[in-house]
C-alpha cells in the first residue's frame, strides 16, 4: 500500500493532540506508513535544506527551518494578511505588501526542495490549506509525479475577490497541479467552477492569454467533521464534570448562552455580543436569567487587524456590562484563553445554547464538538451562523444570519424558551449529521478518492478551461 504523506504548515507538537484533525490524521499516519512534513516553528539563520525527522509520541515527522524575514512574508503576510482576509471576503481587512508573495513562493520552494528527496514514487501526498497552495507546482517542478491532493480548509472566494489576490491568476495555475481538491462545501466548489468555468480574464494591454487546465484536477466539497462520540464521552469525564460543577456553582439558576472561538475578525464576535446586548434589552425578563460565557484565546495577536478585533471586542463586553450589570448580577464572562478539550466539553454540555456566529468559515469545528457534547436527555439548542459551511450540515440547528444582530437576538430568545421536545428532536438530527459526517471518514473518502485502488478508480476529471492572461 502506498505511502502518505501529510503537508502542513505547522507539524503537530508533543502531549496530546489539540484538535480532532491532528488525532484523525495521525489516526491515518498509524494505519498506513508514512510521516507529516510542515515547517518546524523555528526561525533560523540559514535553515538547513534537508528536513530533519523526529518522532513525536510515535508519529514520524519531518522538519524544516525558515528564516525570520520569510517566515513573517510567508505567514504574517501573504498567507494571514491577505489570502485569508480575502478567502472570507473581508477585502477591507487585507495589507497588500508585494514583496510578501516573494516570500510565500520562497517558502513553498524550500518546502517542496526538502521534500522532494523524501518521496518515493508511489507515495500518496496530501497538503493542508491555503499556506501551501503553490506546493504541488513546486514539487511537480522538480519532477514529482505522485499522486498530489490539497484540502482548503477555508471558504473559497467569490470571483471578485479573488480578482484581489494579487498574482491570483498564478495561484489557480497552481491549483491545477493538484489531481483532487477538497473543499469544506458545496458553496465553496459552486464559487471554484465558478471561476474556473466562466471568468474571463482581466487583461492589460496586449498581454498574451494562456490557458489554465483544469481537465485532470477533480474539485469536491469533502465537509470536514468532529468525533462526535469522543466529544461525548469527554462530556461526561472527571475533568469535564470539574469544570460543570465549577461553572454551576457559579452560574446558580442562570441558563448558560456560550460561545468558543479563536479571536478571529471571521468569527463574528463583536457582531454576537451586539445580539446579546440586543436580547437582554428586548426582554428584561431574561436579565439575571441567562448569562454569556465568550472563550476566545488571541490568536495571531501581531497582525494589526487581529488587535483591533481584540480592541473592539473589549470595548463591546465593557458597554454591555456598563449597561446591564448589577452589583449582584453580571451579564457576561469574557475568557481570553484556550481550555483543553475535556474542560471545552464540560462546557459544552452545560451550555442551554451554544452560539455559533462566524460572518464566514470553511466549516465550523465547534459546532461539530457542541453537538456531539450534549446531554441526550436535556440537549442545548445550537444557533449557528448560515455562512459557517457547518450550516450545510445542520439544517436543523437555529440558522441566523449573524449581520442581523436582530435577528441572532430573536433566535436566542426561541433557542431559551424552547421546550424539551424540539431540543431534543432538533438534536438528534444534529447528531446524526455530525456523526455521519466524523472526521475519520473525512480522512479516509479524501484519500479514497486521491488514491482510488484500481478497483475502483472510474474517471471524475472535469473539463474546465480557464483563459487567463500571463504577465
Ligand atoms: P479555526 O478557524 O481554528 O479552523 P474551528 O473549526 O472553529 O476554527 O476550530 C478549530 C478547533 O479549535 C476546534 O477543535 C476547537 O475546539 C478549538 N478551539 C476553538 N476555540 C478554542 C478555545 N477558546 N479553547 C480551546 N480550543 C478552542 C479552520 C477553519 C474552520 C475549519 C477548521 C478545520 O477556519 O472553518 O472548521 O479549520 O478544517
Amino acid at each position: 500500500m502506498s505511502r502518505i504523506v501529510i503537508v502542513s504548515n505547522r507539524t503537530p507538537g508533543k502531549g496530546p493532540a489539540a484538535g480532532g484533525l491532528a488525532v484523525a490524521l495521525r489516526k491515518v499516519l498509524g494505519e498506513r506508513e508514512g510521516f507529516w512534513f510542515g515547517w518546524s516553528g523555528k526561525l533560523a539563520e540559514h535553515p538547513a535544506q534537508e528536513a530533519r525527522f523526529e518522532d513525536i509520541d510515535g508519529l514520524k515527522v519531518a522538519q524544516i527551518d525558515l528564516t525570520r524575514d520569510d517566515h513573517h512574508a510567508y505567514y504574517a503576510g501573504f498567507s494571514n494578511s491577505i489570502l485569508w482576509p480575502s478567502f472570507h471576503l473581508r477585502l477591507d481587512l487585507a495589507t497588500i505588501e508585494s514583496h510578501w508573495y516573494e516570500g510565500y513562493r520562497r517558502v513553498n520552494q524550500q518546502f517542496a526542495r526538502a521534500l522532494l528527496p523524501l518521496l518515493q514514487p508511489d507515495d500518496i501526498v496530501w497538503v493542508h490549506d491555503y499556506h501551501l497552495i503553490p506546493l504541488a507546482s513546486e514539487l511537480r517542478q522538480l519532477g514529482a509525479r505522485n499522486r498530489i491532493g490539497f484540502y482548503l480548509h477555508i471558504p473559497f472566494p467569490t470571483t471578485d475577490a479573488l480578482y484581489a489576490i494579487p498574482h491570483h491568476e498564478d495561484l489557480m495555475r497552481d491549483l491545477s497541479r493538484y489531481d483532487l481538491i477538497g473543499m469544506q462545501a458545496r458553496r465553496d466548489v459552486a464559487a471554484f467552477t465558478e471561476f474556473a468555468e466562466h471568468q474571463a480574464p482581466s487583461t492589460f494591454g496586449g498581454h498574451q492569454v494562456r490557458a489554465i487546465d483544469f481537465s485532470r484536477t477533480e474539485v469536491e466539497a469533502f465537509p470536514i467533521g468532529s468525533d462526535p462520540q469522543a466529544f461525548a464521552r469527554l462530556a461526561v469525564s472527571p475533568a469535564a464534570t470539574k469544570m460543570i460543577h465549577r461553572m454551576k456553582r457559579s452560574l446558580g439558576e442562570q441558563r448558560l448562552i456560550l460561545g468558543v472561538d479563536r479571536l478571529d475578525y471571521s468569527k463574528g464576535l463583536p457582531q454576537r455580543v451586539e445580539a446579546y446586548e440586543k436580547l437582554l434589552a428586548n426582554n428584561a425578563r431574561l436579565r439575571r436569567a441567562v448569562h454569556l460565557l465568550q472563550v476566545a484565546p488571541p490568536s495571531r495577536d501581531t497582525i494589526k487587524e487581529y488587535q483591533e478585533t481584540s480592541d473592539t471586542l473589549d470595548a463591546m463586553c465593557g458597554r454591555v456590562m456598563g449597561h446591564f450589570a448589577e452589583p449582584d448580577w453580571q451579564p457576561l464572562t469574557y475568557v481570553k484563553r484556550a481550555y483543553g478539550q475535556p474542560s471545552l466539553a464540560g462546557l459544552y454540555r452545560l451550555a442551554r445554547v451554544g452560539l455559533v456566529t462566524p460572518l464566514r468559515d470553511g466549516m465550523n469545528l465547534v459546532a461539530h464538538e457542541f453537538v456531539g457534547a450534549q446531554d441526550p436527555e436535556d440537549p442545548g439548542v445550537l444557533v449557528l451562523s448560515r455562512f459557517a459551511g457547518a450550516a450545510e450540515i445542520f439544517p436543523d440547528a437555529l440558522l441566523v444570519n449573524p449581520f442581523d444582530t436582530d435577528e441572532t437576538a430573536e433566535a436566542l430568545r426561541i433557542a431559551l424558551d424552547m421546550p424539551l421536545d424540539e431540543r431534543q428532536e432538533r438534536w438528534r438530527a444534529l447528531m446524526d449529521a455530525a456523526l455521519e459526517h466524523n472526521v475519520d471518514d473525512w480522512a479516509l473518502g479524501f484519500l479514497t478518492r486521491l488514491a482510488p485502488s484500481p478497483m475502483d478508480k472510474t474517471s471524475h476529471t472535469r473539463d474546465f478551461l480557464y483563459l487567463a492572461s500571463v504577465a
